[in-house]
């Protein structure tokens, strides 16, 4: 017979001085913390009735309840016979909080998984009551709620934030007539022209299918052979060769609705737009080096950068633009504006700016709303409607399919992120997870109960209509000829770089090709290169070793044109002009001159900027004066790759002590390697030297002796990097 298990009786091993330690292990010691403050062990007694809460010192705390509103008595123990007997089936409690841990994930996004959100608001600046009938772009001044997820677009939800990556840029407007998405990039075209071929594109990006790597890069041979065998995507591939695809910041990203839509006015007639989100903080990149290393140094380097950014009031800010143009600019344009591999360059069609947008709130819990916020290309208003973009026209199907299989079901719309913040008023019902059904005996319409019972009715005056376009042709699988040209526009693009950005272009189809494993997708890549630029094909076959240049890819077009520089195109021709939300690192030792550091970072108050101090221990330093200060990063966790710019501001001593420290030495040499500015006091050079630099040091590393020095200082490094030192630090400058 079984023993019947004694509650009140508590095995010899279950005792309050907890597991008998292992040999030659010291008996654990508990941790002290305040009293009020529950243990989470409960050994050998059952809990008495009542007992305690987990209660936080002074705090009138909520009972925890079960998911049913049941309050819970004891969360630490499962329900058992006896203190060492077998957990019983029957606990309520257990079965619950179990349950619902086995089913917390959700599919994660078949592409853009790794994101991060934001709420804020748009305001309109300029009225575009001539154009769209949409409420949201009619009054100045009128401001709506808005959330905006940013996301690279290959990795998977626990990739690294610094991935050479096409960025999402998602903004939910919640408008008074509903929810307008645009659903946008950081890159104003795209590598296909048909929806079609996405499948093939993100199975070509992704993990390769029997290995599951490489993860977050398209650096990779499945990726390449896809784009060596799609001419469409060159264009693309000058934008994310580019230092586009590896921002310093999310407030430092142009956005772009990519597509032409329409805008239609209360007359009905249709103007064409396309939509534009400029950065005020201009746009910024950081270097491939370093991107590599911020990857491991901070895999969270963009969305904490976004968190700090929003939580120290330094709200980041677009103005929202618009290229507006009509049928005849379309028809004289020397591409269809319906393909989205092709941008209207500025100079031909000024972008206008109409508004401004701002997050000024971190979101309160990352799944509700960053996870679960469901965009819709489909999501627009009245006064706004699609063009024939045959990109376009697929998204439309696709996202709507894809948050039936994220969400769970076709009411995610009733999840707060999601729900409009209008009334909804309809006679859709029921599914999974309903919560918003409608009261009432009604649920169809036409029907004769009358507006009181009978519930919403359709408004031809207020309600969306589409616009009257005149469609006629033979039903066929054919892509149009006026979108046969896949090069002149990467060629324009590439022209107008400054030849630093020509520089990193090369450098990086060499380094991603240089990971592709078989040597005829290379070959086949640099064919195309040939019909874009012959320098740009040459460069890369040299750094790849070809023995040979290839044929030229065959075109369907071949007549590439020389198109006009266009300088919008270029990040380093609108780059930043001051330091103004920036992070300047500075490298504290003990001895510091107390007068340079606060000089320097009154400097930098004094410009909207932020510095962190790295210092030898995380405890900080005493500077000359005596007084402490305190650190934000031990050297080794605080590497200069996580700075704009970097400052070392160190005594005789301190520069001894570092200048043993490999940590110290990478801090500098790779500030250095990074074309960054630096600031260095006379005592650093011991450590310059130890890092091979001290010979090296160019016009954009300062001195910093006195507080004038700091200011100065400040005001230099308005600069995004110092350009030059590349070709002395590059082998491949060279
Ligand atoms: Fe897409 C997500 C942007 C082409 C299908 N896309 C997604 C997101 C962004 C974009 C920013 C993330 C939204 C979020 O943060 O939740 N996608 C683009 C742009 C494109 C584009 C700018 C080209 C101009 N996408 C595209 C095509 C298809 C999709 C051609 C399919 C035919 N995209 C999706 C999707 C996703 C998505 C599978 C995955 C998760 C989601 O929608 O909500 O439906």
């Amino acid at each position: 017979m079984a023993r019947k298990p004694d509650p009140t009786s508590p095995s010899k091993r279950a005792t309050k001085a907890g597991p008998a330690p292992a040999p030659g292990e010291s008996p654990q010691k508990a941790p002290k913390l305040p009293a009020s403050i529950a243990l989470s062990d409960s050994f050998g007694e059952p809990q008495a009735a009542g007992g305690e809460t987990h209660q936080v010192a002074g705090g009138d705390v909520a009972t925890l309840t079960s998911a049913q509103g049941m309050p819970i008595a004891d969360d630490q123990n499962s329900l058992k016979y006896g203190a060492r007997g077998p957990v019983l089936l029957e606990d309520p409690h257990f079965r619950e909080k179990i349950f619902h841990f086995d089913h917390e994930r959700i599919p994660e996004r078949v592409v853009h998984a790794r994101g991060v959100g934001a709420h804020g608001f748009f305001e309109l600046t300029e009225s575009l009551a001539d154009v769209t009938r949409a409420d949201v772009l009619q009054r100045v001044g009128e401001k709506v709620p808005a959330f905006v997820r940013f996301s690279t677009v290959a990795g998977s939800k626990g990739s690294a934030d610094l991935a050479r990556d096409v960025r999402g840029f998602a903004v939910k407007l919640y408008t008074q007539e509903g929810n307008w998405d645009i659903v946008g990039n950081n890159i104003p075209v795209f590598f296909i022209q048909d929806a079609i071929k996405f499948p093939d594109l993100i199975h070509a990006a992704k993990p390769e299918p029997d290995r599951g790597f490489p993860q977050a890069q398209t650096a990779h041979d499945n990726f390449w052979d896809f784009i060596s065998l799609t001419p469409e995507s060159m264009h693309m591939v000058m934008w994310i060769m580019s230092d586009r695809t590896i921002p310093r910041s999310l407030r430092t990203i142009e956005g772009f609705g990519v597509h032409s839509f329409r805008l239609v006015n209360a007359e009905g007639k249709s103007t064409f737009v396309k939509f534009h989100w400029k950065p005020k903080a201009a746009l910024q990149s950081v270097v491939w080096n370093e991107a590599v290393k911020i990857n491991g140094a901070d895999p969270d380097f963009h969305r904490r950068d976004l968190w700090d950014a929003i939580n120290a009031g330094d709200f980041p800010e677009w103005e929202l633009g618009v290229q507006l143009f009509d049928e005849d600019f379309a028809n004289s344009f020397d591409f269809d504006i319906l393909d989205p591999t092709k941008i209207i360059p500025e100079e031909l069609v000024p972008v206008r700016i109409v508004g401004r947008l701002v997050l000024d709130r971190v979101v309160d819990n990352f799944f509700a709303e960053t996870e679960q916020v469901a965009f819709c290309t489909q999501n627009i208003i009245p006064g706004i409607d699609f063009t024939n973009d045959p990109l376009l026209q697929g998204r439309n199907f696709s996202y709507l399919d894809t948050q039936l299989k994220r969400l769970g079901g076709p009411n995610f719309t009733h999840i707060p992120i999601n729900a409009p913040k209008v009334p909804v008023a309809n006679f859709q019902q029921d599914g999974h997870m309903a919560i918003a059904n409608r009261k009432g005996r009604v649920n169809y319409e036409p029907n004769s109960w009358g507006a009181e019972i009978g519930g919403p009715r359709e408004d031809p005056a207020k309600g969306f209509t589409s616009f009257a376009a005149t469609e006629e042709g033979p039903k066929l699988r054919l892509r149009p000829e006026s979108f046969a040209d896949h090069y002149s526009q990467a060629r324009q693009f590439l022209v107008s770089q400054e030849p630093i950005e020509q520089k990193h272009i090369g450098d990086a189809l060499v380094f991603e090709l240089s990971k592709v494993e078989r040597p005829d997708i290379r070959a086949r890549i640099v064919s195309h290169l040939l019909n874009i630029d012959a320098g740009l094909a040459q460069t890369v076959a040299d750094g790849l070793g070809l023995a040979a240049l290839p044929a030229p890819a065959q075109a369907a077009r071949p007549t590439v044109m020389d198109l006009p520089v266009s300088n919008a195109l270029s990040i380093v021709r609108n780059g930043p002009d001051s330091f103004q939300g920036r992070k300047l690192g500075i490298l504290l030792s003990d001895g510091a001159d107390a007068g340079l550091f606060k000089g320097l970072t009154a400097a930098l108050y004094k410009v909207g900027a932020v510095f962190e101090v790295i210092a030898p221990k995380i405890g900080g330093v005493t500077l000359s004066d005596g007084t402490a200060q305190a650190a934000r990063h031990k050297i080794d966790g605080g590497p200069s790759i996580l700075f704009d710019a970097v400052a070392v501001v160190v005594s005789d001593e301190g520069a001894a002590l570092l200048a043993g420290d490999a940590a110290a030495q990478d801090f500098v040499r790779d500030a250095f390697a990074h074309c960054k500015y630096i600031g260095l006091t006379k005592a650093a050079q011991p450590l310059f030297a130890k890092a091979g630099i001290a010979d090296l040091l160019d016009d954009a590393c300062l001195a910093l002796g006195t507080a004038k020095d700091a200011a100065a200082f400040v005001d230099t490094i308005g600069a995004l990097r110092f350009w030059p030192r590349e070709l002395e630090v590059d082998l491949d400058a060279k």
